[in-house]
């Protein structure tokens, strides 16, 4: 009976060490740095209904950019740049990060494709130089 109990006991105590284990491979401080690392340059953008500020953003070609980007509005919100596969919507009161890296020179648009909303001016230009 106490033996039983006692393993049983064991068993418990490592199934939480492995967990203790794997918790602490995924969330390890080292492998967040190295993720924040990769992100690059960080740019804030603001935006509400409807309007980004700023408008234009300029970054050098082969720069890896984040974008953090908050909603200031009360409607759901999305920042596209068609050309480097940015499409990421956000709801009233959230902040997204989009990452992406500028690979080619340019004048491109980032813009939110909710119905409407790119016409009533949330788009702005981003330049690659
Ligand atoms: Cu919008």
């Amino acid at each position: 009976m106490l033996g039983r109990r006692g393993s049983c006991l064991l068993r418990w105590a490592l199934i939480g060490l492995s967990v203790a284990v794997l918790a602490g491979c995924g969330g390890g401080a080292g492998g967040r740095d190295q993720g924040r690392a990769g992100e690059g340059r960080e740019i804030t953008v603001a935006s509400g209904d409807n309007w980004f500020d700023p408008r234009e953003l300029e970054v050098r070609r082969g720069e890896t950019v984040t974008l953090v980007v908050s909603n200031d509005g009360a409607l759901v919100h999305n920042i596209s740049i068609d050309e480097f596969g940015v499409k990421r919507d956000y709801r009233p009161g959230e902040t997204v990060r989009v990452t992406f890296t500028a690979d080619r020179a340019g004048e491109f648009e980032f813009y939110c494709d909710e119905p409407g909303h790119r016409e009533a001016g949330m788009v702005g230009v981003l330049r690659v130089r």
